[in-house]
């Protein structure tokens, strides 16, 4: 047995995960750790789903409900779609398989933004928690716990869940303690005042804390998170980042940004981390991060002190990133502070600390509507995610795409976007490879003009003017659209496999 079991009580409750999982039953509403792909528990979901599968093969029902912090990895998402053990998931998936599941109605998804997840726990409407899975990287002699590479939703979970399960992971580093950050939000109304004004300000407790007579089972792992190396920056990537490194050298030469910038926030993906790399590189200093997760750009700007603070709730690092900041972690301690994702994605926080926020966007039309989330309007790819919560109350909101996909036969700038995450008074830049639109103070006309001409690629830009000219002909209006014509591009699309006529 380890010695990060400390607690004598909980060393008595160490079995397997096969056991473990015997305390979940069909139907049961299970809330886990884990959020964009860290911190998540490992062996009791992949032993749950062998349990899910044998009932299956029996002929008998069995599915689970399940709520996370955000994405997790194949060991859960993964692991529990595979043997269609899910009928609702909720909040933020990245798993493919759990996506096929997901549009194919096997399971039912709510997409929500990730800052509202506690808040509409508490309302009662998702139901009561029935088991708690969460990792942690150790259990302290008077029960405490050391979350591991994610806080997320960790202590709502474990305050109203009826059972616990712990999986204690050797693989996480036991550097880690010392870097959390829990502050629980009021359950009642108004709600106390969350105490933060800098994204360095610790305004909670290094460790989570639980009823231990709710504690079912305690399982031993020693399992990777799910670290997926980044593509190195393409060419588009770069050109994204330096228009951005532009566009911030304007606002700080107007006086309206300081040269350390506000604190960032960063969108998981290649781009977004491409981003973080050219800052990195650049000629800001004593930068600070407000965001969600932690990918290697970022890292690498808090090692050569580019960076002085991030705040996150979580890592999304890439295999060697992860073993690297696994052996220098006292290094890191100080830099690095992780809170729930009710705190990192808090609105009123965000709006405090005047966030650069700077998401990915599958689509915008000329207007400046973002769809972060669905494909032809229709099929789910990840989820809103936190995006939501930083695009509406940032300093400035910024999306960025290339301005093509799939080889060249889909435009992501479109007459209109066929799914709205984003509503044009939620989005205040976009930027892709092509170039930036500044749409802070413009209607949607003015708006449509720099889109078109700053942000459109060359195949379809006179398309795209030729588009808008009709509409303004036609239909000239505070929104110039032509209804029938607005969604042909994803129809074309559709029916012969390119948006080109
Ligand atoms: O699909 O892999 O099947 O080819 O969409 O696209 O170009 O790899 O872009 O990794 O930056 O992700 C919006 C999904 C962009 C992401 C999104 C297809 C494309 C590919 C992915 P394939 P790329 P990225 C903080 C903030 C919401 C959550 C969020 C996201 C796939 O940024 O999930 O922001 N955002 N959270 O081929 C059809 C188009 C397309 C398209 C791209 N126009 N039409 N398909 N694709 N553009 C973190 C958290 O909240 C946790």
């Amino acid at each position: 047995q380890n010695n990060r079991i400390q607690h004598q009580g909980l060393k008595r409750k160490v079995c397997s995960a096969e056991e473990a999982a015997q305390f979940i039953h069909a139907g049961d509403l299970i809330g886990t750790s884990g959020f964009t792909g860290s911190g998540y528990p490992k062996a009791v979901p992949q032993a749950l789903a062998n349990r899910i599968k044998e009932a299956h093969a029996l002929g008998k029902e069995f599915k689970v409900k399940l709520i996370t912090g955000a994405s997790t990895g194949p060991e859960l998402d993964g692991a529990l779609a595979e043997v269609n053990g899910v009928s609702y998931r909720s909040a933020f998936n990245t798993d493919p398989i759990m996506r096929k599941r997901i549009n194919s109605g096997d399971t039912d998804y709510l997409d929500m933004h990730l800052g509202q997840v506690a808040p509409l726990y508490r309302t009662g409407v998702l139901g009561e928690m029935d088991v708690a899975i969460i990792e942690v990287v150790r259990i302290c002699e008077d029960g405490r716990l050391v979350a591991s590479s994610a806080l997320a939703n960790n202590q709502l979970w474990l305050n109203s869940a009826k059972k616990i399960i712990l999986e204690v992971n050797q693989w996480q580093s036991a550097g880690l303690e010392g870097m959390h950050d829990a502050w629980e939000v009021s359950t009642s109304f108004p709600h106390q005042i969350i105490p933060l004004s800098s994204p360095c300000d610790r305004i909670g407790q290094p460790y989570m804390t639980v009823d231990l007579n709710k504690v079912v089972a305690v399982v031993e792992t020693n399992a990777p998170d799910r670290n997926a190396p980044f593509s190195p920056s393409d060419e588009n990537a770069k050109l994204i980042a330096g228009h951005l490194m532009e566009f911030f050298r304007y606002e700080v030469k107007r006086g309206k940004v300081p040269p350390q910038l506000f604190p960032l926030q960063s969108g998981v993906g290649n781009v977004a981390n491409a981003v973080m790399e050219a800052l990195g590189e650049g000629d800001f200093d004593n930068l600070t991060a407000f965001t969600e997760v932690i990918q290697d750009g970022m890292l690498n700007m808090l090692e050569t002190g580019k960076m002085k603070v991030a705040s996150a709730t979580s890592f999304s690092l890439s295999p060697e990133k992860a073993e690297y900041f696994n052996d220098n972690t006292d290094f890191f301690r100080d830099k690095i502070i992780l809170r729930p994702s009710e705190i990192s994605n808090h609105v009123g926080v965000i709006r405090r600390l005047g966030c650069i926020s700077m998401n990915g966007a599958i689509e915008a039309d000329i207007f400046g509507n973002v769809n972060s989330t669905h494909i032809m309007g229709s099929r789910m790819m990840n989820g809103i995610g936190g995006s939501g919560d930083y695009a509406r109350n940032a300093y400035v909101s910024i999306f960025m795409t290339p301005s093509l996909a799939k080889g060249g036969k889909i435009s992501s700038i479109v007459p209109m976007v066929s799914h709205v995450d984003h509503i044009y008074q939620d989005v205040q830049v976009i930027v892709t490879e092509q170039g930036l639109a500044d749409l802070r103070g413009l209607s949607p006309r003015q708006r449509a003009k720099l889109v078109i001409e700053n942000c459109t690629h060359p195949t379809f830009r006179p398309l795209l003017r030729e588009y808008y000219q009709m509409a303004l002909k036609n239909n000239m209006a505070h929104t110039p659209i032509l209804l029938k014509e607005a969604l042909s591009w994803h129809e074309r699309y559709i029916d012969t496999g390119t948006m080109i006529p």
